[in-house]
């Protein structure tokens, strides 16, 4: 079905050979299901024929006791306009569903791995926790269960942490878990509307060589549902620009958001406007004000207020604007 597996450091040569139509690797239906720009590495066997349907992310609360409960699993991700990726995901979304919890509560996780082929993990950035028992691998088709307290309020990235974790992450297993603060923001009050945005890359489908050694295929933007209703989408190109957020002129706005990577830097801006107060890593210690880029290191989170004081289109971009040619956009439009 799919071209032959090409070891890695074949890469050039693999698209050379496509281009001159050998026979193993004319294009096919497949290829398209998996590819970033082109595939060059064949899809895990026991991954061929699989999509499994997203699932509904399971939160439930006795007192400050949560029990979260996701999956692991293999779903095609739309990354770009025709050009599906059958990710690792959690929860079949890429980046996965927003989990929120408080600060002080203690997390019961439990990770369903419905991966038939591969073994997958949790490793959540706002806990503290013995990574080699807490953020374990969970075989295909098992079920693990992990307990830890997230004492540090902020907006975190979640990720697989299973070897090699460049592929699990670029693959699509990432997110984003706010842990809000006991005593809030000073600015709560302020806020009229607030969405979580988190920024990723894609790369050629499962290739550790581009993953480490090239540059993106896509860098994009996905709105993650903080609220009922709200916009949530998948890291694909152009998603918050076909489906901008939307708000009311005077309003104050704060996004969530996290670069979740794996690999470049973000330095997130929003066109016309100037960020009245950002918490950097969404601590309410780390209070800035008068910002107009807020630079993120991959796994980097903040919250960012704004006030939107006129009717407009506003984009959201990383200002480094490679990456604004690959996805790296979103609008919000403000309406009277
Ligand atoms: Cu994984």
């Amino acid at each position: 079905m799919l071209k032959k597996l090409i070891g890695v450091g074949l890469v050039s040569t693999a698209l050379v050979l496509s281009a001159c139509g050998n026979e193993e690797v004319e294009p096919d239906k497949d290829v398209q299901t998996v590819s970033a720009e082109e595939a060059t590495v064949e899809v895990i066997p026991a991954h061929k024929d699989l999509n499994q349907e997203p699932v509904p992310l399971e939160i439930n609360r006795e007192g400050s006791d949560v029990f979260v409960r996701m999956t692991s699993q293999i779903t095609d991700i739309e990354i770009d306009k025709d050009n599906n990726y059958k990710a690792w995901t959690f929860n079949g979304e890429a980046p996965g569903p927003v989990v929120v919890v408080e600060e002080g509560d203690t997390i019961h996780f439990t990770l369903d791995n419905m991966d038939p082929s591969i073994p997958h993990s949790m490793d959540f950035h706002a806990v503290h926790a013995a990574p080699d028992k807490a953020f374990a691998d969970v075989a295909p088709n098992e079920e693990g269960t992990f307990v830890y307290k997230a004492s540090s309020p902020g907006v975190f990235m979640y990720h697989c942490g299973t070897d090699p974790v460049l592929s699990h992450i670029a693959n699509g297993m990432h997110g984003v878990i706010i842990v809000t603060p006991q005593d809030g923001y000073p600015t709560d009050d302020e806020v009229d509307r607030e969405f979580v945005i988190v920024q990723n890359e894609w790369y050629k489908y499962n290739d550790l060589n581009d993953m480490t050694n090239e540059e993106p295929s896509q860098v994009v933007f996905s709105a993650k549902a903080l609220h009922e209703g709200q916009v949530n989408t998948n890291g694909t190109v152009g998603a918050l620009i076909d489906e901008p957020l939307e708000a009311k002129v005077g309003e104050k706005i704060r996004f969530y958001i996290n670069n979740v990577g794996p690999n470049e830097v973000s330095s997130f801006h929003v066109i016309g406007t100037v960020f009245d107060d950002v918490y950097i890593d969404g601590h309410p210690a780390n209070h800035m004000e008068g910002m107009q880029t807020v630079g993120l290191p991959a796994s980097g989170g903040a919250v960012v207020e704004f006030t939107v004081k006129e009717a407009g289109t506003y984009k959201f971009v990383t200002h480094q604007f490679n990456h604004v040619q690959k996805g790296a956009a979103g609008k919000l439009v403000v309406t009277e």
